[in-house]
């Protein structure tokens, strides 16, 4: 592999040139494990890197306040008509720039500050902009929190229940970024409904999933749904607000002028590339796969002695509790990380260690399902990690170096979509 396939970027600026081979290399050759991370398609990534780049486009298709948005509207309304195509909507805002942004422009739509909204607890899988106290979500509102029921791992719906009808909070957010077991959209919407609150559901995690019908969509059952386009979806950056008619000015009027200005048109060119690959039948394969690959590592994870939160999982996400091997989750995620596996360490519900140095590492097979491995190769999946796991207690280099070479040869017979081969 080699810069050459930015000859531009090479002859420019050589040094950055050099950085991106080598991610490339890093890409290529690792396992990478990070639920939140994927592989975007060599047309997306061609997508994501046009002259649509070049030009200003604040308003929406059609309400433009530049002009020369021939162009620019068609990619626009191309990315919403598939967007609400593929998820059943009926009005799509594919402007955000992130998921955080998006998160925010609900509460822009929907909420003053000061107002009460309700979220999952970060330690429990929740994400920040859910109401989490250092975002600004949680300081701008008063946040209150939900979790899981310490001895399931599970989301205890008569708790969430309570505490919404006490807090009768304006928004309710439910999805996050450490859930291995599927939302109950409808109890979500039972709730919502007696505390008289704007159901949101954050589906950046399971896009890709609902998308490919291998997780219920909360569509029929929430006010809006918030997502980002890059994770299990397989889209660029982005990030995607959708809702029903009623909503669709609220929203579209927080996104742009409430929070944003110009949208960045070659993302939204990106993202229509990927609605359009996630509406295959091979993308619906994909999803089933992501799924059938992390129940199967989740198996073999088991027979490896791990504790897994909630004891496995129903979609693409591995929360592996490590209290139980005395190797905590940073010390275990960087040695994996030297092994060529590259996960995060992530807190686990009830956490007795901090954040920043938590018990647990999270674990996902969007990436590697992209790159077609599937279930007969998670049992050698789980034996790395335990191996890893084991070399970090021991402080056993070599062992990690070994596995690196194995992984590394692996990765060789499974390209990656978007990469030069090996
Ligand atoms: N950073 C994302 C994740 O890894 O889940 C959430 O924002």
């Amino acid at each position: 592999m080699s810069a050459s396939r930015h000859p531009a970027l090479l002859s420019t600026d050589p040094e950055l040139a050099s950085f991106v081979a080598a991610e490339e290399v890093l890409q290529a050759q690792t396992l990478r494990l990070i639920p939140s991370e994927n592989y975007v398609s060599a047309a997306v990534l061609e997508a994501s890197g046009t002259v649509l780049q070049n030009k200003y486009s604040e308003g929406y298709p059609g309400r433009r306040y530049y002009e020369g948005q021939q162009n620019i509207d068609r990619v626009e309304a191309l990315a919403i008509e598939r967007a609400k195509g593929l998820f059943g909507v009926d009005h799509a805002n594919v402007q955000p720039y992130s998921g955080s942004p998006a998160n925010l422009a609900v509460y822009l739509a929907f909420a003053k500050p000061g107002d009460t909204v309700m979220g999952m607890a970060l330690p429990m899988g929740g994400h920040l902009t859910h109401g989490w106290g250092v975002s600004a979500t949680g300081s701008w509102f008063r946040g209150v929190q939900y979790g899981v029921r310490a001895d399931t791992g599970l989301i205890d719906y008569d708790a969430v229940r309570d505490l919404a009808l006490a807090e009768r909070p304006k928004l309710i957010f439910c999805g996050g970024t450490a859930l291995p077991r599927t939302i109950d959209f409808a109890a979500f919407a039972e709730i919502a409904r007696e505390a008289g609150s704007i159901l949101v559901a954050d589906v950046a995690h399971i896009a890709g999933l609902i998308a490919g019908g291998a997780h219920p969509s909360p569509v029929d059952h929430v006010d809006v749904v918030s997502t980002t386009t890059h994770k299990t979806l397989r889209g660029p950056r982005g990030a995607m607000l959708m809702c029903r008619e009623e909503h669709a000015k609220a929203i579209d009027k927080a996104v742009f002028p409430g929070l944003q200005g110009g949208p960045h048109n070659q993302t939204t060119a990106g993202i229509a590339v990927a609605l359009h690959e996630a509406a295959q039948p091979s993308f619906t394969a994909y999803a089933h796969q992501v799924v059938a690959n992390a129940k199967a590592l989740a198996a073999a994870l088991l027979q490896n002695g791990f504790d897994l939160v909630s004891g496995g999982t129903d979609n693409h996400l591995i929360l592996i509790d490590l209290t139980g091997k005395d190797v905590p989750g940073k010390i275990a995620a960087k040695a994996l990380d030297r092994a060529g596996i590259v996960v995060n360490y992530n807190t686990v519900p009830f956490d007795p260690r901090k954040p920043f140095d938590p018990s647990g590492v999270r674990i996902g097979t969007p990436s590697l399902t992209s790159r077609g491995l599937s279930t007969e190769h998670m049992p050698l999946v789980a034996d790395w990690i335990a191996r890893s796991v084991d070399a970090a207690a021991k402080g056993d280099e070599r062992a990690l170096a070994a596995i690196r070479a194995e992984v590394t040869d692996l990765m060789a017979a499974f390209p990656a979509p978007g990469l030069p081969l090996s």
